[in-house]
């Protein structure tokens, strides 16, 4: 199939899954198309069969708002004619579902049929799509979408509650490559970071408000109380100034190390001991996910879609949003005792095999053949 992928190239979730997805499809002998304003962050290699198309969105004084959209949705007409894609994959509504919609009205008036695959990732639903300002749009575009799917089926509740949808929504899980987080190193150079008596502890995202990045430092905080340990904080985003300062204000600026936004995740997993996702609301948690792969326990909150992602007990622990004496507690439970923190890390490891994408992306194909079929 010749598909065109639309997505935020951006280090969020949606744009690592839409890229990991579209990799692994050219792998099965597909013909991908990712049509977004820059190249996706995980996008390093081009091959024959993976091709990348830039929107350039021209600056006009007269607009205050640029229009991407309109600008989307014209290079999504330009490439399917040129090119003859046969399907959009469009990951996250806004305004993607929205402009693939209007590429999809444009194509038809010159009888060329394109159907529309929508994957809703969270965000779009539960904090912003909902917002009275987006709403009318959001569900317009999902309803006209010919196959929706939704990463989780917390999602699909949420988003069945929120909108008055019309279509089936199917629950494809985020997935991972597994032999991607396979060691390949044979020193993770773990004492680069820390000693060799210290627990790694980490956390990876973009640091907006939904992370809860002050509860991630405060259970840190407790954690160092009771066994040594250091702390990797890796992403960038609003948060991370007022994290600095709040690790100036506890005095454990020695023990906190921040790695700004980085390709090198796996690297980093490969000496972590423990995860931490303590969010306001996650419609799956892929972090976390790729830290189970990395073998690495995870402390999440027992929000959205994270209880279908880490299981209780076994590849980690939940607990309420904002309990951060219990998630101290059992990152303590986890980290004090060798042999049990190996039994976590086993586990976590285990856990994120359900999520392979062997089993994951051909849910996807099947989606597209059928929705081709359609039409
Ligand atoms: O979590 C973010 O801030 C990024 C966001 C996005 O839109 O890319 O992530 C969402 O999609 C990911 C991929 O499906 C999920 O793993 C995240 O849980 C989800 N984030 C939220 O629901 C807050």
């Amino acid at each position: 199939m010749k598909i065109g992928i639309v997505c935020y190239p951006t280090f969020g979730g949606s744009g690592v899954v839409a890229t990991e997805l579209g990799l692994e499809l050219s792998k099965r002998g597909h013909e991908i198309h990712f049509i977004t304003y820059s190249q996706p962050v995980r996008l390093e290699l081009l091959s024959s069969n993976v091709h990348f198309h830039e929107v350039h969105v021209p600056e006009y004084p007269l607009f205050h708002y640029q229009p991407y959209e309109l600008a989307l949705s014209s290079k999504l007409v330009d490439m399917v004619k040129l090119h003859g894609i046969e399907l959009f994959h469009v990951h996250y509504a806004i305004p993607h579902a929205y402009a693939a919609y209007m590429a999809q009205q444009m194509l038809e008036d010159e009888g060329i049929i394109v159907p529309i695959v929508t994957t809703l990732h969270g965000t779009d639903i539960t904090l912003v799509g909902s917002h009275p300002f987006y709403k009318p749009a959001v569900t317009f575009s999902i309803n006209k979408s010919d196959a929706v799917t939704s990463v989780s089926e917390s999602l699909k509740k949420d988003t069945l509650r929120l909108f008055d949808i019309k279509k089936d929504i199917h629950v494809v899980p985020n997935f991972i490559d597994l032999d991607k987080h396979e060691p390949k190193f044979t020193d993770c150079q773990r004492l680069m970071m820390a000693d060799d008596n210290e627990r790694i502890i980490t956390h990876i995202s973009n640091f907006r408000e939904v992370k809860r990045i002050p509860d991630v430092i405060k259970i840190f905080y407790n954690i160092q109380k009771e066994l040594p340990a250091k702390l990797m904080l890796v992403g960038e985003g609003p948060e991370k100034e007022g994290a600095e300062l709040l690790v100036e204000e506890l005095g454990i600026t020695d023990r906190v190390i921040f790695l700004g936004n980085s390709n090198e995740i796996d690297r980093i997993l490969c000496f972590s001991d423990l995860f931490l996702l303590p969010s306001n609301t996650e419609s799956f948690g892929l972090a976390a996910l790729e830290a189970m792969a990395s073998g690495v326990p995870v402390i999440s909150t027992n929000t959205g879609g994270l209880p279908e992602v880490n299981e209780d007990g076994f590849s980690g622990y939940l607990s309420d949003v904002g309990a951060i004496k219990d998630m101290s507690a059992n990152a303590v439970k986890i980290l004090s005792d060798t042999n049990t923190l190996n039994k976590f890390k086993a586990n976590a490891k285990t856990q994120s095999q359900k999520f392979d994408l062997h089993n994951i992306v051909p849910m996807y194909e099947k989606i597209y053949e059928e929705t081709l079929k359609r039409f």
